[in-house]
Order: structure tokens, then C-alpha cells, then sequence
């Protein structure tokens, strides 16, 4: 069996994705995800004109020498852009193994180790009572992990929260702003870690203790005012708190740790397992977010995932609507395996994203569990993608009160 062909497809049905399909003499067709949110044609263009004639003719069941060829053959090594394309050709060649052994992708990394991924949605509100009312939506979507994040007095909009009141889960309220150049949001550290404990405390009043709560900090803080976020929410019991520092500077987080017992989530940015090393040597976080999309596939995850697993630090992977359908349900396949599985991140795709890529996994009593048909459970239809060409678009930025760009 070889490689016949390798095609790279960019469609922006509410967002854009990148997703590689390979196909085989046999016309086994394989789909992996290269998205990269604001940086999406970075990934299209190193796949299309560096990864792709590397492929042709290959024997696509030697994933472990695809992945050692373009990972150690490139001789530029790590980053997001190309650990988002090996990522996007080893989830490709996964899915096209699992159809020709006849059998869900899980049952090739192990066989199912729990009945579903336990996951979590994103609540949010300008204020407390349009959160609350969130949080409330969530629950009875059947949800029993929730993400709260709100707006900050004195802030104008914030990175994460919905615009206006029942917005639920909805895809689109941490956009990547299409046809302009980035919105540019104001920050100010100091209202903000006055405002959080007073959120989590109106959340646990009205939902009680058993609910599991998480929040994300989105990299915005230094250490020692990381340190205090987490020791100020220790009442509340979060899940975890998430990057809470740019934390590409790992020692930094040992101060973090030092004086907080508020369980810590890092690594949506990361994309090897060095990116973790010391992290994970000193214990000093508790959950790995790297999704398998921005971590090298299946096969560069689970080298991380592995190494965590020695120290009780579990999964927390990455799942916002710009990792699209296909690398949700990879990360499914894996979560479904993994021994140290933690949690899922879910946010809900439109409509007209799943209209491309008709994703067969199911959401139910609180968890997802991945297709049981072989392979990975998603497909691709080029007549929809068709109607939804790519357009540029951005994050925002923050700025502090004085006009200086923030930590993101
Ligand atoms: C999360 C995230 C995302 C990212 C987004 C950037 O925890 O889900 O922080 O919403 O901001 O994926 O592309
Ligand atoms: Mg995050």
C-alpha cells in the first residue's frame, strides 16, 4: 500500500481549519488537522510545499518513521507550525490504519481504558448574574464541568467572555476576528485578581460544592501574582487554574506551586514534550493541555502524556472550536485510551462546521466518547467547504491601562 496523494484544504465554514487528506492506491482517504488559529496558511503552505512531496509513494503504515522523518529528517525542529503539520499527516495515516484493520482508532492505541472523556464546557457573562445563567445552560446540556470566566469591572470586553446573555457554549465567543486586523483589548492585572475570588464565591453559592469548576487565566500573569490567584481561590476548589503564567519559562512556575495547593493546567501553547520537561520532573503542574492537533498527532502526544503519567499529571487537552472536528475526535480516540486521561475541553462547533466534517462522536451524561466506526469518525465534504473559502483573521491583542502590549 502507498501514498497516491496528498492535498491540503483550507475552508472557513465560521472559522478556518486546515486539514490535510491523504489518500492511498487503495483509495483508503485518511484526514488529519493542521489548524493553527491566525497562523492557518503558515501550516497550509509548509505542508503543501515541504510535506507533501515527502509523502507520495510512501508506505502509510510507517507512522513512527513518517513522524521521525519530519520531525528529526527537517533539521528545523519544533514550534507550532510544524508540529501542527506532523500532527496533521499522523492523525491522516492513523485514521487510514484504523479503516484498514477494520476497527475504531482507540482499539490501535490500547483499547478503551473508561466509558467516555469525562468534559468540560465554557461558561461566561459580562457580569456574575449573566454567568450564572451560563453556568445554569451548561448543567442542563448535561455538562458537570464548567469553565467561568467573566468580565472585569472597569475592563472594557475580555478575552473568553460571551457578549450577552445565553450565549451558552456557543463557538464564536473566543473568535479569531475575521476581515480586519485584531481587536485590541484592555488589561489590567490588578482588578482582575481583585475580581476573581468574588466570582467563584457567587458560583459555588448558587451550585454548591459538587460542581466542577475551571478557570483560565490565558497566560496573563507573573509568578507572584499567579501565586496569589491560586491561593485566593483555594476556597472554591477549582478543577484546576489555567495558565496562569506565559510559563514558556518553566521554572518560573515553581514559585506558583510554592504557595498554592489550586491544581494548575498548562501547556495549550506547547508542543513538545520539552516544552514540559521540567514541569513535569518537579511536579509543578497537574494537567497537560497540549491538544493532539498542535502536539505532533497521536504519536507526539502520547509521547508527552506518557512521560506525565509517571507523575500523576494527567490529560487536559486543548479542544476550543479552532481545533476543528477531526483533531476533536483524535483527541477522543487518545482520551479514550490514555491511562493518566484527565478531561476534555468542548466547546460546540456551528453548525456549518459540522456540515463539513460531519463528526460522528457523541456527547452523553457529561462525557464524549469517539465513532465506533473504524477509523477516526469524521469525514470531509469539498461541495460544503466550498462555500466557505478562508478569510484572514486575528486574535485580539491586550494593552495594558498605559498603552503597552500585555502578555497575551
Ligand atoms: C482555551 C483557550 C482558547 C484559545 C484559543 C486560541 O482554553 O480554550 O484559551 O480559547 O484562546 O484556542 O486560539
Ligand atoms: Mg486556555
Amino acid at each position: 500500500m502507498r501514498i497516491r496523494e496528498v492535498e491540503v484544504l483550507v475552508a472557513s465554514p465560521g472559522r478556518n481549519f486546515v486539514t490535510l487528506r491523504i489518500t492511498t492506491d487503495d483509495g483508503v482517504v485518511g484526514l488529519g488537522d493542521g489548524t493553527l488559529n491566525g497562523r492557518e496558511l503558515a501550516v497550509a503552505a509548509y505542508l503543501s510545499e515541504h510535506v507533501a512531496p515527502l509523502l507520495e509513494g510512501r508506505d502509510p503504515h510507517a507512522i513512527e518513521d513518517t513522524w521521525q522523518l519530519l520531525y528529526r529528517g527537517a533539521y528545523w525542529r519544533r514550534g507550532p507550525v510544524t508540529m501542527s503539520a506532523i500532527a496533521a499527516v499522523d492523525v491522516a495515516l492513523w485514521d487510514i490504519k484504523a479503516q484498514v484493520a477494520g476497527l475504531p482508532l482507540y482499539q490501535l492505541l490500547g483499547g478503551a481504558s473508561r466509558e467516555r472523556c469525562l468534559a468540560y464546557g465554557h461558561a461566561s457573562g459580562v457580569d456574575v448574574a449573566e454567568l450564572i445563567e451560563s453556568v445554569h445552560a451548561h448543567r442542563e446540556q448535561g455538562f458537570r464541568a464548567i469553565r467561568v470566566q467573566t468580565g472585569v469591572p472597569g475592563l472594557g470586553p475580555v478575552y473568553g467572555v460571551a457578549s450577552s446573555a445565553g450565549g451558552g457554549e456557543r463557538y464564536d465567543f473566543e473568535p479569531a476576528r475575521r476581515g480586519a486586523l485584531p481587536a485590541e483589548e484592555r488589561w489590567d492585572s490588578r482588578a482582575y485578581l481583585r475580581h476573581v475570588p468574588s466570582v467563584m464565591e457567587s458560583v459555588r453559592q448558587e451550585f454548591g460544592p459538587e460542581l466542577m469548576l475551571l478557570h483560565d487565566a490565558h497566560h496573563r500573569l507573573t509568578p507572584i501574582e499567579a501565586a496569589r490567584l491560586g491561593k485566593s481561590l483555594e476556597a472554591y476548589d477549582l478543577f484546576w487554574l489555567e495558565d496562569v503564567t506565559p510559563a514558556e519559562n518553566q521554572e518560573a512556575l515553581r514559585l506558583v506551586r510554592h504557595h498554592t495547593t489550586t491544581p494548575l493546567a498548562i501547556g495549550e501553547v506547547f508542543n513538545t514534550v520539552w516544552d514540559y520537561r521540567t514541569l513535569l520532573a518537579e511536579q509543578l503542574i497537574d494537567y497537560v493541555r497540549s491538544p493532539v492537533t498542535h502536539a505532533g498527532g497521536i504519536t507526539g502526544l502520547r509521547r508527552i502524556l506518557d512521560l506525565a503519567g509517571q507523575y500523576q499529571v494527567r490529560s487536559g487537552m486543548h479542544g476550543p472550536t479552532d481545533v476543528s472536528p477531526v483533531g476533536m475526535a483524535a483527541s477522543l480516540h487518545l482520551g479514550l485510551a490514555l491511562h493518566n486521561f484527565g478531561i476534555q475541553e468542548y466547546m460546540l462547533h456551528s453548525a456549518e462546521t459540522n456540515a463539513v466534517f460531519s463528526p460522528r462522536f457523541t456527547f452523553d451524561d457529561g462525557g464524549l466518547r469517539p465513532s465506533e466506526e473504524p477509523g477516526l469518525g469524521v469525514s470531509y465534504d469539498d461541495e460544503v467547504a466550498a462555500r466557505f473559502p478562508y478569510e484572514r483573521a486575528y486574535l485580539p491583542i491586550a494593552r495594558r491601562p498605559d498603552g503597552t502590549v500585555h502578555d497575551w
